[in-house]
């Protein structure tokens, strides 16, 4: 029986998936798993009451299992991983955190008004990181040749970034940073990621409220 989850819907359009990066990472965790499931697309500027009922705090994803629904991407990756161990997508621990301020950086850096502020240098700082990360182990991906968790919640993530700066501040992921360029092109090229993706035109409406708002 599919599992029933629910992700966020396109800013402006309601019945197209929408630009939530931890719902994303959801969806891609039960592709890489091939779990069914059933998607509910929430429209997050006009809640249904029933999706309240089960998501107190409002928020997307919320995954039902087991007659449960579950909150937080963290804990329904962690809840799939048990129910559904095959293929296991853990990633070692050592390597669980690489990447994990690419987000917060970018979130500032693609709101700034202000070009000397620091945000930029500060994303490029935490994708050096990353250059570094994958020029100094095996790959193609953070834990070497099988993707894992880390990977499918940076995947969503680096979208955004590379969608959203390309077309507000018309900044890319710079050109030296080869090994970065490649990780982005093996995650984009995934079936899972290919078959999920929101359109770009949805991140870019999703993002555009909080870049002007
Ligand atoms: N830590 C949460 C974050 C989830 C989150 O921030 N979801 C956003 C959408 S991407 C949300 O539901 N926001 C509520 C709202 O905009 O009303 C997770 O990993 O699931």
């Amino acid at each position: 029986m599919a599992l029933e989850v629910c992700v966020k819907a396109a800013v402006g359009a309601p019945d197209k998936f929408g630009d939530c990066p931890f719902s994303h990472r959801v969806v891609l965790t039960l592709e890489e798993k091939s779990v069914p499931y059933k998607m509910h697309l929430i429209n997050l500027s006009d809640k249904p009451q029933w999706f309240l009922g089960i998501s107190p705090n409002g928020t997307v994803p919320v995954l039902k299992i087991d007659d449960k629904w579950v909150s937080d991407s963290d804990i329904i990756v962690d809840v799939l991983e048990k129910k559904y161990p095959e293929p296991s997508l853990k990633t070692p621990t050592k390597f669980a955190t690489v990447g994990s301020k690419i987000f917060s950086t970018f979130g500032s850096f693609v709101k700034s008004k202000d070009r000397n502020d620091g945000t930029e240098k500060a994303l490029l700082d935490e994708l050096e990181a990353l250059e570094k990360h994958l020029k100094t182990h095996d790959g193609p991906f953070i834990a070497g040749e099988r993707v894992s968790a880390v990977d499918l919640s940076l995947a969503p993530k680096l979208y955004h970034l590379e969608v959203a700066l390309g077309h507000f501040k018309s900044w890319s992921v710079p050109g030296s940073l080869s090994h970065v360029h490649r990780y982005m092109k093996a995650l984009f090229s995934l079936d899972s990621f290919e078959k999920t993706k929101p359109e770009e035109k949805y991140v870019i409406s999703g993002w555009a409220p909080k870049v002007n708002p």
